[in-house]
């Protein structure tokens, strides 16, 4: 384990396997030299990036197990081309985020954060709160129509809203109308929900033009990762009046959030916690477990992640 992780997953591993703490090691980077030619697991987490380096440096790895859906902290790529898998926790969260989700959207559209704090701070005495703008009527444009936007969707149509979709491939079992342009779905939109994953290929994939074509009353949705959003942009156009508001979950440089948007009331911001309930923390917890368990009992590993495929540990092959 190269930094903490929860409890329950670090009791789960140590209850099975030898575990090193590598954040405890007095020169962690030796430590990892003195251990490289025993390690054969590593459990991950996103603060502790596992590059094609680490991966290189230990000949007998044979899984990284990582914390999350998303898992742009693991170069899986490389992994891949090693032959080792790569473990994420998948569907445990899917409702959890998809529930956050909608209820970020609620809190930026009708402003429940702002009209809280006016409560709080005596101002209801005074005067009402000002009327906001509405979630009816919109048309939500899903980026990234997997796991997590396939469930957002439902809820959404449960509330009455149309469902449009940018992917990388339409999907012909789904009910919603697919844009292969991602412009062209955010002219058409008054809501775009980000839920694509994160890393090299969806960089900045929200940008200028983008946000420009989501229009003055567009309202920008990120459950999804920081860096699918040009920041610097979304800054600019929340400045100029080019889109409305946003209900930001992730940042490019969290738990670093820019000053600019910190000081904007009309957009509401969260600390990363999509997830963040003890009920599904603990279940994504035992998932990472129950991967390392399962791969090594020699049953393969229970989720592997698209670029690593890989069935069964080298013993049982
Ligand atoms: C976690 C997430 O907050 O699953 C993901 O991809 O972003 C969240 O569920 C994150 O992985 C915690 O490190």
């Amino acid at each position: 384990m190269l930094a903490p992780m929860m409890p329950l997953i670090v009791e789960g591993i140590a209850a099975r396997f030898t575990l090193h703490r590598l954040w405890e090691a007095p020169d962690p980077e030796r430590a990892l030299a003195e251990l490289a030619e025993r390690v054969r697991g590593i459990a991950a987490g996103s603060h502790a990036p596992v590059t094609a380096a680490v991966i290189d440096r230990l000949p007998r790895l044979e899984i990284v197990a990582s914390f999350g859906v998303g898992y742009d902290h693991v170069d899986a790529a490389h992994a891949g081309e090693r032959g080792v898998v790569v473990t994420n926790t998948p569907d445990v969260l899917t409702d959890e985020v998809a529930d956050l989700a909608l209820g970020l959207l609620i809190s930026t559209v009708r402003q429940l954060p702002q009209a809280e704090a006016h409560l709080r701070a005596g101002r209801w005495l005074e005067r009402p709160y000002p009327l906001t703008a509405t979630l009816r009527g919109r048309r939500v444009g899903i980026l990234g129509l997997g796991r997590i936007g396939k469930a957002i969707a439902t809820r959404l149509q449960a509330f009455g809203l149309e469902v449009v979709y940018h992917g990388r491939r339409a999907q012909p079992d789904v009910p919603y109308r697919f844009y292969g342009d991602l412009v062209e779905m955010a002219r058409d939109a008054d809501v775009l929900m980000v839920v694509t994953p994160g890393g090299p290929e969806t960089r900045h994939m929200v940008n200028a033009p983008v946000l420009e074509a989501l229009g003055p009353e567009g309202i920008l949705v990120n459950v999804a990762r920081g860096t699918v959003v040009d920041e610097r942009a979304l800054i600019d156009a929340l400045r100029q009046g080019a889109i409305l508001s946003a209900g930001l979950d992730v940042f490019e440089d969290e738990p670093r959030v820019p000053a600019e948007l910190i000081a904007m009331e009309h957009v509401v911001l969260l600390p990363h916690v999509g997830s963040a309930s003890v009920h599904t923390r603990n279940a994504m917890g035992q998932l990472v477990v129950d991967n390392l368990v399962s791969w090594f009992d020699g049953r393969g590993a229970l989720t592997p992640v698209a670029e690593t495929p890989v069935p069964l540990p080298l013993a049982g092959r």
